[in-house]
């Protein structure tokens, strides 16, 4: 009697543990030269039930072995989802997904991120994933997930392409139109060792996003074509709200908001910086911001942006010619650009620009002019950082468009696109001289206007010389710095 009543009791023991057994869900995050934090990723694990589904972020920059992590990790699994940016990273996820749909050839394969977005067709043909999430992908990812626990096909899911299990023919379903993120629920950073991005960037910082989106329609960038110029941001109660619970836990310096526009809003960004002086945060800040948007806020605006901890804004400057602005629909002016810059410098708030040189089109004047304005800005003050990058088409916007429709080639196939590298040295439409005279007064413009020292001063003047006459002959001081990377690099 006794026995079977044991019997019975482990019976009913394992029947209610396997009630709890939950389907698991293993995320990834390939290899990338840089380390924020992995935020795509915790927006679709935060998103899905705790007590429906067993959820690990996998983040290959973090691993020292990340493939045997993801073997081990997906025995047992329900699906392998990878976040997928354009250029490198797809090389990481092809070979990690290549292997996981080796060992686990019934695993579910999910893709999601902008180059699937971009490219659904591709990806699903050139590679062994089973669907793509196109745009947002909370709500998509946990309808895949519903799918594959109730060994349904994918079909009818918006936002989602797959290839049909049975023809193998990839099914493109209805686009998914994206929601306001005030929906979803707090992003949960337990799902990511939070200190090892910290040792890694080298700053005690978190990456937060406040919104999603962006409703500009600038020509070269893909985010009118991911978000369809849609962008919600939260409401600034529950960043404050959140901030202040996640600073408690991790005790960061310094926010990163990785917005595409965090200043969208103007009274939206007021009433963010006034719960922050209001719970007396001791953090710093960095957010995007365009210059049209910074002209038009208030200086009382700005002031309280100081006082709540802003430290620096990016502007995406682009050119300083009026003329190209114009032709990238940038949508901004060049004395937007100066009026930001002038309230920065008031208020005490530092400022990176970004510069696009070499656009199909762009002349020789157009680019000294974008130099003109450059030396201009960065004469107001030396925390006026300046990054200048060469055109390079990528894909998801009108200029892509133009230059395919004119017989430019553009990567072809997913190797091709793992292969596709941002940063270069130079773009097709600058001529040699040019590039090598923009080269020297990228090099040149940091000497001559970062903070001045005693010492530094006469280097310093001459560097302004050089540029002021485009003199770059024997530019011995490059020379002399580059050695000294090269040696340190080598050693
Ligand atoms: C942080 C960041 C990075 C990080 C990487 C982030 C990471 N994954 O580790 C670093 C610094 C490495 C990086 C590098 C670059 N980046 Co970047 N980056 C960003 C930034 C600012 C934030 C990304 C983010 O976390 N967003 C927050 C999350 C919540 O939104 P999301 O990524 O869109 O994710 C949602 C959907 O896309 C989808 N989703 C995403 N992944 C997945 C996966 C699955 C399985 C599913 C189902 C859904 C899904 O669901 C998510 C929630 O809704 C974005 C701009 C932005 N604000 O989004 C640019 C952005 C993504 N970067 C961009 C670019 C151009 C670059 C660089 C080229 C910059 C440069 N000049 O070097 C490099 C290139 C990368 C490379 N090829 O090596 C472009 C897009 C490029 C592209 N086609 O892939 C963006 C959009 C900026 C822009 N407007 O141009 N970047
Ligand atoms: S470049 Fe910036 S402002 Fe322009 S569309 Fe892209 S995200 Fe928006």
């Amino acid at each position: 009697m006794f026995s079977n009543m044991l019997i019975i009791t482990a019976f009913i023991y394992i029947l209610s543990g396997m009630s709890h057994i939950r389907p698991k869900v293993i995320l990834y995050n390939p290899k990338a030269v840089f380390y924020t934090m992995p935020l795509a990723l915790i927006a679709l694990a935060s998103y899905l039930d705790k007590n429906k589904y067993e959820v690990q972020i996998i983040d290959g920059r973090l691993e020292k072995d990340p493939l045997r992590k993801i073997l081990d990790s997906c025995e047992g699994a329900a699906c392998f989802a990878v976040s997928v940016l354009t250029g490198a990273p797809i090389k990481d996820a092809l070979e990690m997904t290549n292997q996981v749909k080796k060992h686990f050839p019934e695993l579910n394969a999910v893709w999601g991120g902008w180059h699937p977005s971009l490219f659904p067709d591709e990806t699903l043909l050139e590679t062994p994933i089973n669907a793509v999430v196109k745009g947002q992908g909370e709500i998509a990812f946990e309808k895949i997930l519903e799918a594959i626990a109730s060994n349904q096909s994918f079909q009818g899911i918006a936002g989602v392409s797959y290839k049909d299990k049975a023809t193998g023919e990839i099914v493109h379903n209805p686009e998914r139109t994206m929601i306001d993120i005030n929906n979803f629920p707090a992003f949960n950073y337990d799902y990511i060792p939070v200190n090892a991005y910290e040792k890694l960037s080298g700053r005690n910082q978190l990456d937060y996003i406040a919104s999603q989106g962006c409703r500009f329609r600038c020509n070269f960038c893909a985010d009118p074509f991911m978000y369809k110029r849609g962008w919600y941001g939260y409401a600034p109660a529950r960043i404050a709200d959140e901030l202040e619970t996640l600073w408690n836990k991790y005790h960061f310096e310094h926010v990163h908001f990785q917005d595409e526009t965090f200043f969208t809003i103007g009274s939206r960004v007021e009433a963010i910086a006034e719960e922050f002086i209001k719970r007396k945060f001791r953090f710093s800040w960095f957010a995007t911001m365009r210059a049209d948007q910074g002209s038009r806020l208030p200086d009382e605006v700005f002031a309280k942006c100081k006082e709540s901890g802003l430290e620096r804004v990016m502007i995406g400057l682009e050119s300083g010619s009026q003329r190209m602005i114009d032709w990238m629909k940038k949508d901004i002016k060049i004395s937007q650009v100066y009026d930001c810059a002038e309230k920065c410098l008031k208020h005490g708030i530092s400022i990176n620009f970004s510069v696009i040189i070499g656009f199909p089109g762009e002349t020789e004047a157009d680019m000294d002019e974008t130099i003109r304005v450059v030396t201009e800005l960065r004469k107001m003050n030396p925390e006026f950082r300046v990054s200048i990058f060469y055109f390079k088409p990528y894909p998801g916007n009108e200029i892509a468009d133009a230059l395919i429709a004119d017989g430019y080639q553009m990567p072809q196939g997913i190797n091709e696109w793992a292969e596709f590298d941002y940063v270069v040295k130079g773009s097709p439409w600058i001529p040699i001289n040019k590039f090598k005279e923009i080269e020297n007064y990228k090099f040149y413009q940091r000497l001559a206007w970062s903070k001045p020292s005693f010492l530094k001063k006469p280097i310093q003047s001459f560097a302004q010389w050089r540029i002021k006459n485009k003199n770059y002959f024997f530019p011995f001081e490059r020379l002399l710095v580059e050695l000294i990377i090269d040696r340190q690099k080598l050693s």
